[in-house]
């Protein structure tokens, strides 16, 4: 007999990483550690291990889109993130897909990838700022994808403040900046409802650091979809990634992944509690 529960679920539109340590991949690990039931829309496939990144095909604009019809339409997820969209026309899908349907997205603007690979077409930042942005409820650039959006250098405390408040004139409602690649410490800066709240830690000493962007901003999804309010969600959320780090496998020759098995910090939920 099938068990009549319902389970809070949750939706990545992101590309595939074989290795398993980044994108959609470690999407649906991370959903699955906060016991949120995972689907995954593709966008792109690429070639890739923990050395590097050797061949990228992106799927057709109109698949991408039928992907999300099919997904949403059946199953309502609670809450969706964005990974790599590779080109104008994929988001330009996308954003067409999800515009409507009311679910909180968070939008991570996957540039490169952790080899420096580019993931987003240059000409695709424009679509992504006019067509994706403005439906984020929550938008994770790191310092250089910061920078890229706010049209400036950002690699300060101060930076940081200034292209949250740029960023967030875009759209989203939200802005998460990571510190995590200066030098000096592990210092995120969120944009919330007119106001910056400063998340401070050590800096973590790791090379097994890929796919700390997507499990990040996936972990921030899997508790929206629990319920969490936002600045709860990313509090834990950055701590799940520096266990992640912390805790991280041996798994490859180069740039390894986190560990998805990371303990999670019980849901501050202010609907449901969910209790794994
Ligand atoms: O971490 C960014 C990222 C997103 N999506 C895919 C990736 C990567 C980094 O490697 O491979 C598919």
């Amino acid at each position: 007999m099938p068990v009549d529960h319902r389970v809070p679920i949750a939706l990545t539109i992101a590309g595939s990483d074989p290795s398993g340590g980044a994108g959609l991949q470690a999407d649906l690990k991370t959903f699955h550690r906060h016991g949120v039931y995972g689907a995954s829309v593709v966008t792109l496939l690429t070639v890739q291990n923990t050395l590097g990144v050797t061949g990228i095909e992106f799927l057709a604009p109109a698949f991408v889109a039928a992907q999300c019809d099919a997904v949403i339409g059946d199953l309502a997820p609670a809450a969706a993130k964005t990974g790599a969209l590779g080109r104008a026309d994929i988001i330009e899908a996308v954003a067409g897909a999800v515009g409507s349907c009311g679910i909180p997205l968070v939008v991570d603007p996957v540039m490169f990838t952790k080899h420096g690979h580019p993931i987003l077409e240059d000409s695709a930042v424009d679509a992504l700022v006019r067509r994706l942005l403005p439906l984020a409820h929550l938008v994770t650039p790191n310092l250089a994808e910061a920078s890229r959006l706010a049209g400036f250098a950002v690699d300060s405390p101060e930076s940081m403040e200034r292209a949250a408040r740029v960023i967030a004139s875009l759209g989203p409602r939200h802005v998460l900046v990571k510190g995590g690649h200066r030098e000096v410490g592990a210092m995120d800066l969120l944009w919330s409802d007119g106001r910056a709240h400063v998340f401070a830690s050590e800096r973590i000493a790791s090379t097994r650091t890929h796919g700390t962007g997507c499990t990040l901003s996936a972990a921030i999804t899997a508790r929206l979809a629990l319920g969490e309010e936002l600045v709860a969600a990313v509090a834990a959320a950055r701590m799940f990634v520096r266990a992640a780090i912390a805790g991280a496998p041996a798994v490859g020759h180069g740039v390894g992944p986190v560990d998805h098995f990371a303990s999670i910090t019980p849901i501050a939920a202010a609907g449901g509690a969910h209790g794994r």
